[in-house]
C-alpha cells in the first residue's frame, strides 16, 4: 500500500481508478512559491519524509495558458480559489490563442525521490461546461476533443489527462520492482 497525501480528494478518486493500492493521507505541506512544479513537490517531499510511515507520493499540477504567458501555472490553486473559472474566462475575453496546457508532477518517496511527469494540451473554452470533474475542468478542452473534462467521466479524463499521464508512468516504475 502507498499513501497519497492530497487534500484533494478528486485528484485522490483519479489516481485511484488507475492505481487501486492507495490511501489517502490529509497532510498538510507548505507549497512553495517557486518557478516550477517539480521544485514545488520535491519541496513537499523533503517536508514529508520524515511524518509518514510508508511509501508515498504527491501530487502538484497546474493549468498554462499561453495567451497569459503560463499564468496561472504554479499558482492555479490560489487563482482558482480567488477568480475562479469566471476570472479566467475573463482574462481570456476576446484572446485569439486559446492553447493551454495542463501539468502534472507527481512525487514519490521509496527512500529516494522520484519524479513523473505528465503533460496534456488543449484549449480554454469559450464558455464553462459540463459538471463533473473538478477546478478547471469546465473550461479545459483536451486536444482531439470538443468536449470539456467536465463532460467526461473520471475513466475517460485519465486517458487524456495530465494525472493520468504522469499515473501511468509512476505505475510503469512501479511495476518494475
Ligand atoms: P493538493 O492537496 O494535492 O495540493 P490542490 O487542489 O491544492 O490539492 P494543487 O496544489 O496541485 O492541488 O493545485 C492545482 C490546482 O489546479 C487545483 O486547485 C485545481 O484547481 C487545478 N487542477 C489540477 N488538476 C486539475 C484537473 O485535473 N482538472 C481541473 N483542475 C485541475
Amino acid at each position: 500500500m502507498i499513501c497519497f497525501v492530497t487534500g484533494n480528494r478528486h485528484k485522490y478518486e483519479e489516481a485511484k481508478k488507475l492505481l487501486s493500492d492507495i490511501e489517502m493521507r490529509h497532510i498538510p505541506y507548505p507549497e512553495i512559491q517557486a518557478d516550477s512544479l517539480e521544485e514545488v513537490a520535491e519541496y513537499g517531499i523533503e517536508f514529508l519524509r520524515k511524518k509518514l510511515d510508508c511509501n508515498f507520493f504527491l501530487e502538484d499540477s497546474g493549468l498554462f495558458i499561453s495567451h497569459l504567458n503560463g499564468f496561472p501555472g504554479v499558482y492555479s490553486a490560489y487563482v482558482f480559489k480567488t477568480i475562479g473559472n469566471d476570472g479566467i474566462l475573463k482574462l481570456m475575453k476576446d484572446a485569439e490563442n486559446r492553447e493551454a496546457r495542463f501539468e502534472s508532477v507527481i512525487a514519490y518517496y521509496d527512500g529516494e525521490i522520484h519524479l513523473f511527469k505528465g503533460i496534456c494540451k488543449g484549449m480554454i473554452a469559450e464558455n464553462a461546461m459540463g459538471k463533473k470533474g473538478f477546478g478547471y475542468d469546465p473550461i479545459f478542452i483536451p486536444e482531439g476533443e470538443k468536449r470539456t473534462f467536465a463532460e467526461m467521466e473520471s475513466e475517460e479524463k485519465n486517458e487524456y489527462s495530465h494525472r493520468g499521464m504522469a499515473m501511468k508512468k509512476f505505475i510503469s516504475y512501479l511495476s518494475r520492482y
